[in-house]
């Protein structure tokens, strides 16, 4: 069993994220390897490397492509509507993302990225022994193309919209730098856990806007690493949806969100004055 240590968890509370290596399990990684080839976006060809480019299909084309469903996230008794349900079938953002979502619920993802002991049990060192609502889904596989000649594009930044406590990246590939790792803008979270109107839904506060341009005047740190490695992260930490990969490799990720069982009490509640009053394991002082 891994275990976050004291100043790992001090960590996480000052920056929003922590990185944990080695973590996920080999077999349910290299099944999530050979499974994501499952129905690649057009053009995309798991033998010719030469293909594995963005942005797949121009604009148009894109707009074109069929939409995912509305399902909802179901837990013991409730649920809480799907993250991805606005998105194309492949999820492409700019055409540089291929995110297969609809894999997202099957139970070897889950496991791998989330309700394994090792990270179940971090997970609890955080918001406390027993109070996890067990998940039927992930986001699924996320990854990103290498960006070859793609002119840099501006990282464009955001703070997920969805309710979550816990955000769970694990990379099934190892990430070089500069080749799509999880990019984050460090410290944000105390931030924006106070420009929304609620604790854990997406609308934002009217300052919201304000703080949002000054993350432009900020380094966003990459999160890389080798197979194995998972990030946690807190639910209002800005991020990057586009983190460019100049690898010549796919960057693959796994995304999982790990939710309390009060959560479905808590949902029109502003943020608290404490941030991290519904968080057990979190260090108040030192
Ligand atoms: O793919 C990534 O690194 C981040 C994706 C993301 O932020 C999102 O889809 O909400
Ligand atoms: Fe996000």
């Amino acid at each position: 069993m891994v275990k976050l240590t004291p100043n790992e968890i001090r960590f996480f509370r000052d920056e929003g994220y922590v990185v944990k290596r080695r973590v996920m399990d080999e077999n349910l990684m290299a099944q999530a390897r050979a499974r994501m080839w499952d129905k690649p976006p057009p053009g995309i060809d798991r033998n010719d490397p030469n293909t594995w480019r963005g942005p797949i299909q121009s604009p148009e084309d894109r707009k074109k492509l069929p939409r995912l469903p509305e399902t909802d996230y179901k837990f013991d008794g409730w649920a809480l509507p799907n993250p991805p349900s606005h998105n194309d079938e492949y999820s492409t953002v700019d055409g540089t993302s291929w995110k297969y979502r609809t894999i997202g619920t099957e139970n070897f993802l889950v496991r791998l990225i989330l309700t394994d002991s090792s990270i179940w049990g971090m997970a609890e060192q955080l918001l406390g022994k027993g109070s996890l609502a067990v998940p039927t889904r992930t986001r699924g596989i996320y990854c990103r193309f290498p960006q070859r000649d793609i002119p840099v594009q501006p990282l464009k930044s955001h703070t997920d919209g969805h309710e979550f406590h816990l955000g769970v990246l694990g990379f099934i590939d190892d990430v070089p730098a500069n080749g799509g790792g999880f990019t984050i803008w460090p410290k944000s979270h105390r931030v924006f856990y106070y420009q929304h109107l609620t604790q854990y839904g997406g609308d934002k506060a009217d300052t919201y806007d304000e703080h949002y341009d000054l993350l432009k005047e900020q380094t966003a740190t990459e999160c890389c690493g080798e197979a194995g490695d998972i990030i946690f992260f807190h639910h209002r930490l800005a991020h990057a949806g586009n983190p460019p990969n100049y690898s010549l490799e796919i960057r693959k990720a796994i995304i999982g969100d790990l939710v309390k069982k009060d959560l479905k009490d808590r949902l029109d509640e502003p943020p608290c004055e404490n941030m991290w009053r519904d968080w057990p394991g979190i260090p108040m002082d030192g």
